[in-house]
């Protein structure tokens, strides 16, 4: 029995309904069902719907994740008594309307990132969420990055004031499974549908991780957008996922990469590469944090580590330290396994759930909020519009 639940006050159920059962959906779903084990939550989450247009298909994953009922219409959820907390998996074009009518429904939401496709939409969803809170309904955006432990771990260390005053931030997110020019559409190379390429797919965890990681904000930026390959296969059955080539080929209407580069408040700088055609690599996401006292390196591929420079050793002993982040003194993993023995991707979704019930079962207001999605949202639409003035490029031939 949970220490929260006593013989005459058995822990409140939070009835969890979850919209979309792709890679997000999985990633969401394994972390509803493994958080209420290894932490103790204040509320007991309950797996009570997934949604998904194709009935067959949300049947599958229903039985698959355990999910206790699947439905076909994201409505039905939002209006059901069963429902606490509606969990936006799907495509960032159905974010605002989907967040909106859960929020005014009175239902928590947990919505995958970015917030979504414009900033107009994301204003929309801010401000409904800000008028929610006011009745004790809470948002949250899932940046999940910012849960490894020691993505979370550079962040305290950086307030304690271990790398001195910031000068200066890389932040790389690179994968390769858009290289291939044969590669087939999916929806996450129609702007309609994804809002953006690289850009807000893998560049809005940078956005979000570095501004998380050194507590201020990205004031201005100027932006190098690119698609390198213009249209692409249509698959015969389900776009994008497996059948066979057709001769239809479709428009590819966001970025391969995308290339910004950054102030930040206080006078830092940064540069951001995110970019789906960088060969080789699947998905390298690495940041570097530069100050007067020290450095901060972390590598997703190394995920269980942290580089640490302390320019304050004995110069005889100068060098980076690569600290182990499995101790049980670090961000959440003492609820996990003995020293040593490492987290992966997943568990960053465990921990997402974990804060986002225990902020609710507090009342207070989980981090991100939406306010911090549309914040991130302004990041990437000032990208998009200085790629697109391209006047700062100056050529280099007489
Ligand atoms: C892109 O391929 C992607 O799936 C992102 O959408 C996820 O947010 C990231 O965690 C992994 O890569």
């Amino acid at each position: 029995m949970s220490p929260h639940e006593t013989l005459d006050e058995p822990r409140r159920d939070l009835g969890v309904a979850l919209i979309g059962h792709g890679f997000m959906g999985a990633a969401h779903s394994q972390a509803w069902r493994t958080a209420p084990a290894f932490f103790d939550l204040p509320l007991a989450p309950r797996m009570t719907a997934i949604v998904g247009r194709d009935a067959e298909a949300t049947r599958a994953a229903a039985a698959r994740w355990g999910w206790q009922r699947a439905e076909s219409d994201w409505r039905r959820v939002v209006e059901s008594d069963d429902v606490q907390l509606v969990d936006i998996c799907s495509p960032g074009s159905t974010h605002v309307e989907i967040a909106v009518a859960a929020l005014e429904a009175g239902k928590h939401v947990l919505c995958e990132k970015p917030l979504a496709n414009t900033v107009a939409e994301a204003e929309l969803m801010a401000e409904a969420a800000e008028r929610a809170a006011e009745r004790g309904v809470l948002a949250m955006v899932g940046f999940s990055y910012r849960r490894v432990p020691a993505i979370t771990f550079a962040r305290d260390l950086v307030a304690r004031g271990a790398i001195g005053e910031l000068r200066q931030v890389r932040a790389l997110y690179l994968q390769d499974w858009l290289v291939d020019p044969e590669g087939p559409m999916t929806w996450r190379l129609d702007k309609s549908v994804a809002g953006s390429g690289s850009l807000g797919d893998i560049g809005a965890h940078l956005v979000d991780a570095v501004q998380f990681v050194t507590g201020r904000t990205l004031t201005d930026v100027s932006g190098l957008l690119r698609t390198f390959t213009t249209e692409r296969p249509l698959l015969g059955e389900v776009r994008g996922l497996g059948g066979t080539a057709s001769s239809e080929r479709g428009q590819v209407t966001v970025d391969d990469t995308a290339l910004f580069t950054a102030e930040i408040a206080g006078g830092a700088l940064a540069t951001f590469e995110a970019t789906r055609v960088a060969t080789g690599r699947k998905n390298a996401l690495r940041l570097e944090f530069s100050g007067t006292g020290g450095a901060i390196a972390f590598d997703l591929e190394r995920m269980n580590e942290l580089e640490v420079y302390d320019a304050g050793a004995p110069v005889d002993q100068l060098g980076f330290r690569r600290v182990l982040v499995t101790e049980p003194e670090h961000p959440y993993t003492g609820s996990w396994w003995p020293t040593g023995h490492g987290l992966g991707y997943e568990h960053a979704f465990s921990h997402q759930a974990r804060d986002l019930v225990t902020a609710i079962a507090a009342g207070e207001q989980p981090t991100p909020s939406f306010a911090e999605g549309l914040q991130v949202q302004r990041v990437l639409d000032a990208v998009e519009r200085s790629a697109a003035d391209g006047s700062r490029w100056l050529a280099t031939a007489p």
